[in-house]
């Protein structure tokens, strides 16, 4: 049956022992993906999961529970194995999953090759909203010398694309989550009615000072919460302090600027749910703000040659679709602003503005990624047919 139909058999079981390979290229957006896919086919479709990880150090800060030195360890029902080289154990399993296009060492594919039936083998791509995704989702590639074919899957927010990462007790999880006992547990009081909670995760920006002048000189307070990382150095050299770490506050006129831990990934949902405006970054934490029904600043993961600008652009395209066009310039000019690292304090006063209704955006903008299934569920019926 070709896999490009998708109708899977309900009666035929889905494939159970998935091997899922993941390089941590930099940063945690790479193993972010991989460890919340894999958390997910093991919770919620059964499946065996074997994760493959060439860094478990990096891994470590979105799992404290791992064992960096443990080359095999079960942690949320997931098998995570360091991939050395050699592969301590060459069995592949139905499905194999390459994430964002990573090599698999030749001696399992050749394993892969001599397995019957053979696997069927994805290569899990990196979330886009531009057009041709659709073209290429679920593409077979077949390799040049071995009887296998590769198949491109295609994260994204239309029908016709893989779908995003979305837990089917994620509504569950928000519904009972208190925003007392968060700000509880990070000795914070409460948002004052007037005040305006922010939480930044981003790169390094050279427009950082223009957003913190902008915010010390707000009318009303701005707390902004910064989880450590990548831009930590730049937050010191703002307030002259040679150093920071999670705990520290620093106050400048109407801002207050909190640092907070960098957070088991498996928490980080309830810093976005807390917040009225959330910078993001990178995969993930783009795609969870986007389910978090909160306004959103989203920096992109820079690439060669600006190919990462066409990206936003097509993201933006989409995203400001049916926005009042007063709010939709409001917030392409300030998301440029914050990308582009400069106008950033000439753009906030609009986006600021804009804030009410982008928060009414936001939760229309859910629903409506909602009505496409979730990227597991996806994959899962993907590899059914495959099989079948
Ligand atoms: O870390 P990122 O910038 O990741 C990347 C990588 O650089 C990758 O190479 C690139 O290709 C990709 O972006 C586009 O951003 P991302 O994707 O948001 O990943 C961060 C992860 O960290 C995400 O899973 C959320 C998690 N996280 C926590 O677990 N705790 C925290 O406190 C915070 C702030 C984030």
């Amino acid at each position: 049956m070709s896999v490009l139909s998708q109708t899977p058999d309900p009666s035929v079981p889905a494939p159970s022992r998935w091997h899922l390979f993941c390089v941590v290229v930099d940063n945690f957006g790479d193993i972010g993906v991989c460890w919340r896919l894999a958390r997910q086919l093991a919770a919620e479709h059964g499946i065996a999961v074997r994760l493959w990880v060439d860094d478990l150090k990096s891994t470590r800060r979105l799992i404290p529970a791992l064992d960096p030195a443990a080359s095999r360890q079960f942690i949320d029902g997931v098998e995570i194995r360091q991939w050395g080289d050699p592969l301590s154990s060459v069995d592949p399993g139905e499905v194999v999953i390459a994430a964002f296009a990573c090599s698999l060492p030749e001696s399992f594919l050749e394993a892969m090759a001599r397995r019957t039936p053979r696997p069927v083998w994805v290569n899990l791509e990196y979330l886009s909203a531009e057009e041709w995704v659709s073209g290429c989702h679920r593409m077979p590639s077949p390799h040049p010398r071995l009887p296998l074919t590769q198949h491109f899957f295609f994260p994204g927010l239309e029908a016709n694309t893989g779908g995003l990462i979305r837990e089917a007790d994620y509504a569950a999880r928000r519904a009972v989550f208190s925003p007392q006992a968060f700000w509880d547990a990070l000795d914070l009081a409460p948002p004052e009615p007037e005040e305006l909670r922010v939480s930044l995760f981003s790169y390094e920006n050279a427009g950082l000072p223009e957003l913190f002048d902008a915010w010390s000189r707000s009318v009303s307070r701005v707390t902004c919460l910064v989880p450590e990382g990548r831009i930590l150095p730049g937050v010191a050299a703002e307030f002259g302090v040679s150093g920071l770490r999670a705990g520290d506050r620093l106050i400048r006129d109407s801002l207050t600027v909190r640092i907070l831990p960098f957070v088991e990934q498996a928490c980080y949902d309830e810093l976005l749910w807390s917040c009225d405006l959330n910078f993001v970054r990178g995969e993930d934490s783009f795609v969870r703000a986007q389910w978090a029904e909160k306004p959103f600043v989203w920096h992109i993961y820079a690439q060669q040659e600006g190919a990462h600008l066409e990206k936003l652009e097509a993201f933006l395209a989409c995203y400001r679709a049916g926005l009042d066009p007063e709010v939709a310039r409001a917030l392409t000019d300030f998301w440029l602003a914050w990308n582009r690292g400069e106008g950033i304090g000439e753009a906030w006063p609009a986006f600021l503005a804009a804030l009410p209704a982008l928060f009414s955006h936001a939760k229309r903008w859910s629903a409506k990624l909602q009505e496409v299934d979730d990227l597991a569920s996806q994959l899962v019926q993907f590899c059914k047919v495959a099989l079948e």
